[in-house]
């Protein structure tokens, strides 16, 4: 019998409108779906890239006016993947027209933002989901199984830092394709929105909310050309941003994130300490999990590297044979899945709008108390 379709519109086709036709694409050739994922259309502004990208992921169009897109009756989903000052009147806009949205992270700008697109995908009675990729690395993942089989016991201390280094010169511009990350009316935050939002994602799945926060922000680089006006304008991202804060469970943590790290591509780390054990994982060596447990008796006891590659481990089972690494992508091809089986099973794939709106009221308290130099509650 001919599966269900899912019919795909995408609405951006830089780095993460990549990241994501891959997933769409390959989706269906490793989990068994009970639909069948039909790349679409493609939308974004140049019309000429938007068809190399359709040409080259096999998206049956493209085209350049969203809002064209999302009345259209040959599409399902509308994913979003466009900058993120779109992702409000994007997702709104789709869910109204009775589209299920998916939409990169972070959500809004602004949980004001955010909250607006709860409303809307609830209103409708949309499903949703937000991209918040490394949830899906199988190692991750585990992490996540340990923590919730009880290995760790009570928690006591999370870590979590997400270095890079790509802005350091004083000469990059900001604003435009690429770099419109370096303008904060476009990307609403710098890296408190940029990077610390997943790690903060992560967190708050594998460790429950987080209450309060204290931060310190700095913008290094004060002003730059901006790609678009040609005017050198201030900057007003915040170029590094760390945090120290408290989990409802009692628990402490600090986190921080910059692009000013030399030598650091994208070094998304952390560790949680609990009362019988310790996990640490590391992007740069994405398949491990380093695990000490300290029940583990006599002298050889120490920390396990776990190769997070057996076909018992989450996700593991889809992919090749023990032992063979999967990647990044995979991350982004386990979150398509789980969202198609969602909708088979009836319950919805995580993190949804409201989920990724709790990580906004995070990443606004920490802005907000970059700015005053005080704890902030988060409301969560
Ligand atoms: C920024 O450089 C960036 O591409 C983020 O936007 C992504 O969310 C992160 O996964 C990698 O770094």
């Amino acid at each position: 019998m001919a599966k269900e379709k899912l019919r795909v519109g995408l609405v951006g086709y830089g780095f993460m409108g990549r990241t994501h036709s891959n997933a769409f694409r390959s989706a269906g050739r490793f989990f068994d779906l009970d639909r069948e994922i039909e790349l679409v259309s493609v939308c974004g502004r140049d019309g000429d890239k938007a068809q190399a990208h359709a040409d080259n992921w096999g998206f049956k169009r493209a085209e350049t006016d969203w809002r064209r897109m999302i009345r259209r009756k040959d599409i399902d989903l509308v994913d979003i993947a466009a900058p993120n000052d779109m992702h409000k009147d994007i997702a709104i806009a789709a869910a109204k027209a009775g589209k299920m949205v998916m939409c990169e992270k972070p959500l809004g700008r602004t949980s004001k933002e955010s909250e607006a697109m709860v409303k809307a995908v609830e209103a409708a009675g949309v499903p949703s989901m937000v991209w918040y990729n490394y949830r899906r690395i199988p190692a991750v993942t585990f992490a996540k199984q340990l923590i919730d089989a009880g290995k760790l016991g009570r928690v006591y201390h999370y870590r979590a830092k997400f270095l890079q280094d790509w802005t350091i010169a004083e000469d990059l511009p900001q604003g435009g394709a690429g770099l419109w990350r370096l303008d904060a009316s476009v990307a609403g935050s710098g890296v408190t929105g940029d990077l610390l939002a997943h790690c903060i994602d992560t967190a708050m799945w594998l460790n429950g909310p987080i209450t309060s926060v204290t931060a310190l922000t700095e913008t290094f680089v004060k002003e730059r050309t901006h790609s678009l006006t040609g005017k050198v304008q201030p900057v007003t991202i915040d170029d590094a941003s760390l945090f120290l804060a408290r989990f409802a469970n009692g628990s402490l943590a600090n986190f921080e994130a910059t692009r000013y790290a030399r030598g650091h591509k994208a070094a998304y780390t952390f560790e949680i300490n609990g009362e019988h054990a310790s996990i640490a994982w590391d992007l740069h060596d994405l398949t491990r999990l380093a695990y000490f447990d300290h029940r583990d008796e006599g002298p050889e006891r120490g920390w396990r590297s776990i190769h997070v590659t057996d076909g018992d481990h989450p996700y593991m089972g889809h992919w090749w044979v023990p032992g063979l690494s999967i990647g990044y992508e995979h991350s982004f091809i386990h979150q398509v899945a789980d969202f198609v089986q969602g909708l088979s099973s009836g319950e919805a794939a995580a993190p949804t709008f409201a989920d990724a709106l709790k990580t906004d009221r995070v990443t606004d308290a920490v802005l907000k108390s970059g700015k005053n130099g005080r704890w902030v509650e988060s409301g969560l």
